[in-house]
């Protein structure tokens, strides 16, 4: 069965994490993920965070499945003439260098189209046009110039980052979304176009909530928040702590025995109220006028959540989980990512999945958490460094010949 990008090829110029992330996905459906390295060095995050001598790190070979890769310097003579060439064999080049560097190399976009006009150039950069566009961006950076920091972690400590890479794999993915679109516009106007997404703007567009809030600020305080009644709010969108929306308040609360991650995030929609009452042992309360309403409740809701917390201290995160989702009260435990790695469902939909690496060994890897019905993704190793080049020279049309003198003229 073929796949949904089957056919479709991709020059991948991206490093760290942002580009890898998108052009990984974009292999996992199956398009032909070329990834281009510069020759004896390769992606920098080969060697970074290493944690086995000698061994693509796992940084790099959990961004990098199933791409095939090349070593080339874009920057010799030679080498130009080779990317010239994947240029025109190619649908789509990505690439998240800081500014201006594939430019420096000579190939602007409007060389790029003169060379391919079909071709569908992407590009991450930290910043769009504006005041920083020339700046280098990494996630924690992104995360604290579009708004997450500002947003994320508690009234009386620092702005947080999170763990969740919204800068980096957040923009990857709208960077995926803008390619396969700009693929679908070609089939009908034949032509190709630029395709760009900054993290600022990446991590903005996934903090929209929080524009919503500050808007909303003009015209009182922000109820669902947990300064409101009691603190103050400044005039722009203060840090929510575990709060979350107006009409069902949640908190994440502590759980038996007692460690790091034993909690669960529980939240109160109107019509939880009385079973949890009950499951706690408060049943006087399910009908007291100074708690039985959303109304009523939303000035003490550190009070309501205490008492809960009484109860889900006694359980385990998991036996709390039992027992309320049968009640339709909505709860999530606070899962570890050891708990992650060893859940057996998540293996069995190859959410999480093993695999095998020949200097490395059998390692844990996140797959494609985008499931297509017709099109399942299956997880293949990261390439080693320069793996496929003679194989993809050989696809241009070069001879043994041309490849050794490639070779020996360090362009390859
Ligand atoms: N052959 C020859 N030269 C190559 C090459 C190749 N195959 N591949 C890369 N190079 C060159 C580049 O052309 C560039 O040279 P110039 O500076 O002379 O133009 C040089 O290698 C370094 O590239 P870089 O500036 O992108 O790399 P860096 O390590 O200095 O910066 C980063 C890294 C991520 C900060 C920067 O690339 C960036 O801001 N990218 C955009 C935002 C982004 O994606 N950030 C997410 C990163 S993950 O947190």
């Amino acid at each position: 069965m073929a796949r949904a990008l089957e056919g479709v090829r991709i020059l991948d110029m991206t490093h760290v994490q942002s580009g890898p992330t998108c052009t990984q996905l974009l292999a996992w459906f199956g398009a032909d993920v070329i990834k281009v390295e510069r020759p004896g060095v390769g992606d920098a995050t080969r060697g970074q965070l290493r944690d086995v001598p000698d061994v693509d790190s796992l940084y790099f070979t959990m961004l990098n499945h199933n791409k095939r890769s090349i070593t080339l310097n874009t920057k010799s003579e030679h080498g130009k003439q080779i990317f010239t060439d994947l240029i025109k064999h190619c649908d789509v080049m990505v690439e998240n260098f800081a500014p201006g560097a594939l430019d420096r190399m000579g190939f602007t976009w409007e060389r790029i189209q003169q060379i391919n006009p079909r071709m569908i150039y992407a590009s991450v950069k930290g910043f769009g046009p504006g005041p920083y566009q020339d700046c280098k961006v990494y996630e924690n950076v992104a995360q604290c110039t579009g708004g997450s920091a500002s947003t994320t972690g508690f009234d009386d400590g620092p702005p947080l980052v999170t763990g969740a890479q919204i800068g980096d794999s957040g923009t990857g993915l709208h960077l995926a979304l803008g390619i396969v679109t700009a693929l679908f516009h070609r089939e009908r106007s034949g032509r190709g176009q630029r395709v760009t997404c900054a993290m600022q703007d990446g991590v903005l567009n996934l903090c929209r909530v929080k524009l919503r809030d500050q808007q909303r600020l003009k015209h009182g305080p922000l109820r669902e928040y947990p300064q409101y009644p009691n603190g103050t709010f400044s005039d722009s969108v203060p840090r929510a702590g575990n709060a979350s929306g107006g009409g069902q308040p949640g908190w994440a609360l502590r759980c038996a025995p007692g460690g790091p991650d034993d909690y669960i995030y529980v939240i109160i929609q109107p019509p939880g109220w009385e079973p949890l009452m009950k499951v706690i042992g408060r049943e006087d309360l399910i009908e007291h006028p100074d708690w039985a309403t959303p109304a009523a409740r939303l000035p003490k809701l550190d009070q309501c959540f205490a008492l809960i917390e009484e109860w889900t201290k006694t359980k385990t995160k998991f036996e709390v989980m039992e027992t309320l989702n049968p009640l339709n009260v909505p709860c999530g435990p606070i899962l570890s990512m050891k708990e992650l790695a060893e859940e057996p469902s998540l293996r069995e939909t190859g959410t999480v999945v093993e695999v095998d690496h020949p200097t490395r060994g059998a390692y844990l890897s996140v797959g494609n958490p985008i499931k297509l019905s017709d099109s399942p993704s299956e997880v293949k190793r990261s390439p080693l460094l320069g793996e496929h080049t003679d194989e993809v020279l050989a696809e241009l049309g070069y001879s043994q010949a041309d490849i050794a003198t490639a070779k020996a003229e360090g362009a390859v």
